[in-house]
């Protein structure tokens, strides 16, 4: 029955699938210009307001820019926000690559979002400049978090200087805790100085560790053990247990070593497998209590607005050097002033001080 098949020819055309009518093209044109419309200030912080991602992630895109347009405009949102913000639990994660972070972030998160909570997850790693961020490559890492929509989850900034990755982190903050996010988990990686930074803007921090390797390989400095408010002991699951309870006995003793904290909080030492999720809650309750306690004897709130000062200071401090640092006569002057302290022909202090004469008398012209 079937018809004998034509030979097929190159010469043969075929007749062409015309588009579907639901494709309009005026329609796609709108799109297109509203995707390119940026929004105003007012828009973003309403966006923000109302919980919509979209404007949150907008906003912080804002922030981290280096386009001094932008600036003047993040610093319009973060106004608007700062009066919704602060009504949160800001949680730092540290610990030398490989211990888990993102494993336990994945775990710790969605047993959060469980509980009802919404949690945003935000990065300071300087050294993510190269590598576009640590937690985007992550995201595998964190394949439940990233769907939960309870959940918001940002790749860290990226910058020359740590104390420019940290202050956009800081105004992320705001912006996420605006947009409605009560728990934000600030991870870093433990290198350089960013867990001093990250300590700097958390309620509470948490060091994960895994057992069997020594501080060495860990690579965790003593400064850090003594920043930390609870050390978490990782994989702490099948063979690993008995190894990890050992270790755990090793820090609480080290622990009580320490001058008492400030906060006068005992830090806590646990184990945890983010994998079996087994100790994931503990560590939940471990916050709390320290949230508690904190809260009772007014050092949650005393230690926010010192925090506020420590960022304002930086922020002055850092300014002014750029200031400095970036000023034509004296990045000249300053290599003159470097052979000239080389060849002993002036002292390290006159050198500096000419330097700094030269840019206040400019400064005050
Ligand atoms: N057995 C076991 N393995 C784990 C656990 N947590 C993480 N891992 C594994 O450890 C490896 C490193 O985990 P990550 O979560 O990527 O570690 P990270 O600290 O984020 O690492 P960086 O992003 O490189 O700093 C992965 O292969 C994980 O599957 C755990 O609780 N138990
Ligand atoms: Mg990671």
């Amino acid at each position: 029955m079937s018809s004998p098949k034509k030979p097929s020819s190159s010469l043969q055309e075929k007749a062409g699938i015309s588009p579907p009518e639901i494709i309009n093209v005026s329609a796609i044109s709108q799109i297109q210009k509203n995707r390119r419309k940026q929004p105003s200030s007012e828009e973003l912080i309403a966006g923000i307001l109302d919980g919509n991602r979209t404007a949150l992630s907008r906003a912080i895109t804002l922030v981290e820019s280096t386009n001094p347009e932008h600036a003047e405009k993040a610093n319009d949102v973060i106004k608007g926000c700062l009066p919704h913000a602060n009504k949160s639990i800001r949680i730092g994660i540290t610990g030398v690559p490989g211990v888990g972070k993102s494993t336990f972030i994945e775990a710790f998160g969605t047993f959060l979002t469980q509980l009802g909570k919404k949690v945003a997850v935000l990065a300071v790693d300087p050294s993510s400049s190269l590598s576009h961020g640590s937690i985007l490559g992550d995201k595998t890492r964190m394949e439940e978090l990233v769907k939960d929509e309870n959940a918001f989850i940002r790749p860290s900034a990226s910058g020359d200087t740590l104390g420019g990755v940290a202050r956009k982190t800081r105004e992320s903050i705001i912006l996420c805790e605006a947009a409605g996010y009560d728990t934000i988990i600030i991870e870093t990686v433990g290198v350089g100085q960013s867990e001093t930074a990250v300590h700097s803007m958390v309620d509470f921090f948490l060091l994960l560790k895994i057992s069997g390797a020594g501080d060495e390989l860990q690579g965790i400095k003593r400064g850090i053990m003594e920043m930390a408010d609870a050390i978490v002991i990782n994989k702490a699951d099948g063979d690993n247990i008995k190894k990890a309870n050992q270790a755990k006995l090793e820090f609480n003793r080290a622990l009580h070593l320490f001058p008492p904290k400030k906060s006068n909080w005992q830090p806590k030492v646990t184990t945890c497998s983010a994998i079996t999720k087994e100790g994931i809650s503990d560590i939940w309750n471990t916050i709390s209590s320290y949230i508690e306690m904190t809260n009772q004897t007014g050092f949650f709130s005393e230690k926010r607005k010192e925090q506020n000062n420590f960022w304002m200071m930086e922020t002055i401090n850092e300014q002014l050097k750029l200031n400095f640092y970036n000023q034509p006569e004296i990045i000249s002057q300053l290599e003159q002033n470097k052979k000239a302290v080389q060849n002993d022909e002036i002292s390290p202090f006159t050198a500096a001080q000419s330097l700094l004469k030269l840019y206040f008398n400019k400064g005050s012209k």
